[in-house]
């Protein structure tokens, strides 16, 4: 039978019995898999209600609980795109992702009412409505009176499912456009290669604007009937009581290294785990290692982006070998190119890694030009990561092209922060840059050279914090007489990496 396009209608195949948990918050509510369907249907019929049609975007600003996710799910069947943002992001970063997609609704935090209505007034968003961490404010009520069956609307493979802002190495955020097929093909290739089935319960503990806690966590269990215990963010206490009643964990590498850290890890905990996957960054060989020592556990490293979600993965049986991030999942192509000329490279030769498949998205919102610009003509994605393929197949991430820090798995553009110094009076210019981080993987430096001697970091971060959300900070500000120049005036960002990479250090 050929998939139904809508990615809700296929989700729902895999329910098979409407009675069980689906959803159970830390807190012990539970929601069987005929409660999400209710729930959205109904949510999706208030949608309807608001004049949401087809095409239309949803924004929403939400702290993590099943009514986002039925949000979420509530676009999908409306034939909506839903455009979740980081609750990190302030309201500078709001006003342009609103302006940018044209949402027709945006969903805030109630303790965000105020500034949302402000927003939506200055944006021309029709309408905005607000929901909580335990499902109040005004959204829910709108669904509460709506009737439990929603046609969901039919999509074509092709159609937008979601849109997910990326910033750039240059200029302004891009919005990733993310269709019913692309996810829909993700999904089942993830479940395929990490064998989730109905029996698994997963602990869910990342945040649910991105694509990894949104689109793999969140499709996944969905696309295989099984359960998540959805935690509101990552926290080691809550990850231990829970653990005796999980099979799967999904997380970025911050969550091994603190779990690493803590007494508590230990083979008895994680007796009744089948699988812990890392990804969004690189996982340190000495995370996989302590982690296999104290657990038994081989953690599964895999490699993806937003633009792409899941590229390539270690295997399920056979090698999960550290420091590599496996092979391309089923359907998905990798090759390794010359970043400047695109010449295919050889076999253990480090070059750009670029991918094809049904999981690269349509391309960036509104932005035809800077779309083509990461496409080769054979329709190759440049993923701006620096990588090699070895003898064996595994694909090997080294480095980055683009000039890029993560830090506990969110991306950081040095250009954005580095933008918003260089307005600060007193600052003639700086760098921002990614130095190895115990906690965070690397932590963002900011290398500032001043014209107003008295200026103190404090002076810097405290006017940023109003415009940029709290990860994008640096931790420290460096003051200096002169950024390194080569001779094409470039700044030496290397030479900054190489003194300042014991910062942080322990
Ligand atoms: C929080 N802070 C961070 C930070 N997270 N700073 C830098 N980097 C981060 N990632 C800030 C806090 O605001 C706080 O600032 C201080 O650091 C300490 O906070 P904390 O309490 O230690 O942080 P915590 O709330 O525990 O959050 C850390 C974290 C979280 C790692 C659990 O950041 C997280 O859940 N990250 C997951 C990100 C993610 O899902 N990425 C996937 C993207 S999709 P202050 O000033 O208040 O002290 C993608 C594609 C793919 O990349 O391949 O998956
Ligand atoms: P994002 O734009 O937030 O989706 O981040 C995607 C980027 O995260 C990729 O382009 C990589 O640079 C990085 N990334 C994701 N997974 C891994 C991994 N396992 N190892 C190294 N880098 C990773």
């Amino acid at each position: 039978m050929q998939s139904p396009a809508n990615l809700f209608s296929e989700l729902k195949l895999h329910w098979r019995e409407a009675e069980k948990t689906a959803i159970e918050t830390a807190g012990g509510k539970r929601y069987s898999f005929g409660d999400i369907e209710d729930r959205t249907a109904q949510l999706a019929n208030a949608l309807a209600g608001l004049g949401v049609k087809p095409g239309d975007r949803i924004a929403a600003q939400v702290d993590k609980s099943p009514e986002a996710l039925f949000l979420y799910l509530a676009c999908l069947r409306a034939g909506a795109a839903y455009l979740p943002l980081n609750t990190a992001y302030t309201q500078a970063e709001l006003e342009y992702f609103l302006t940018d997609a044209e949402p027709v609704l945006f969903v805030c935090r109630p303790r965000d009412e105020a500034a949302g209505a402000v927003l939506c007034a200055g944006a021309g968003v029709a309408h905005c409505r607000t929901l909580g961490a335990a499902g109040e404010g005004s959204l829910m009520p709108l669904a509460a009176a709506q009737a439990c069956t929603f046609a969901d609307v039919p999509r074509a493979p092709d159609d937008l499912a979601g849109i997910l802002y990326t910033s750039g190495t240059t200029g302004r955020s891009k919005g990733a456009m993310l269709t019913h097929a692309n996810l829909s093909t993700n999904a089942h290739a993830l479940v395929e290669t990490w064998r989730f089935t109905a029996s698994d319960v997963l602990l869910h503990a990342l945040p649910v604007f991105h694509t990894h806690g949104l689109f793999v966590a969140s499709n996944v269990a969905l696309m295989s009937g099984a359960t998540m215990l959805l935690l509101p963010r990552f926290d080691a206490d809550e990850i231990f009581r829970l653990m005796p009643r999980a099979t799967v964990m999904m997380g970025v590498p911050t969550f091994y290294v603190r779990l690493a850290a803590d007494q508590r890890l230990t083979r008895e905990a994680a007796q009744g785990m089948r699988l812990f996957i890392s990804g969004s960054a690189p996982l340190l060989p000495e995370t996989f290692r302590q982690f296999r020592e104290r657990t038994g556990h081989t953690i599964l490293e895999r490699y993806g982006m937003t633009e792409t979600s899941m590229n390539t993965s270690n295997p399920y049986e056979g090698e999960r070998v550290a420091g590599t991030v496996g092979f391309p999942l089923p359907g998905v192509e990798v090759r390794v190119a010359n970043p400047e000329t695109g010449a295919i490279l050889e076999t253990a030769e480090i070059g750009m890694i670029e991918v094809r498949g049904p999981n690269v998205f349509k391309g960036y919102w509104r932005m035809p030009e800077k779309t083509k610009a990461e496409f080769r003509e054979d329709g190759f994605f440049i993923t701006g990561d620096l990588g090699t393929i070895d003898a064996r197949g595994y694909v090997h991430i080294v480095g980055r092209g683009k000039d890029l820090v993560i830090s506990g798995g969110y991306n950081v553009y040095p250009k954005e922060v580095e933008g918003e110094i260089d307005r600060l009076d007193g600052v003639t210019e700086s760098a921002v840059i990614g130095v190895p981080h115990p906690d965070f993987g690397e932590g963002v430096v900011a290398v500032v050279v001043k014209t107003n001697a008295a200026l103190t970091e404090a002076d810097i971060l405290e006017p940023l914090k109003k415009r940029l959300a709290n990860y994008k900070l640096p931790k420290r500000v460096v003051f200096v007489e002169s950024l390194p120049r080569n001779t094409m005036g470039k700044v030496q960002k290397n030479l900054l990496r190489d003194e300042y990479r014991g910062l942080y250090s322990r």
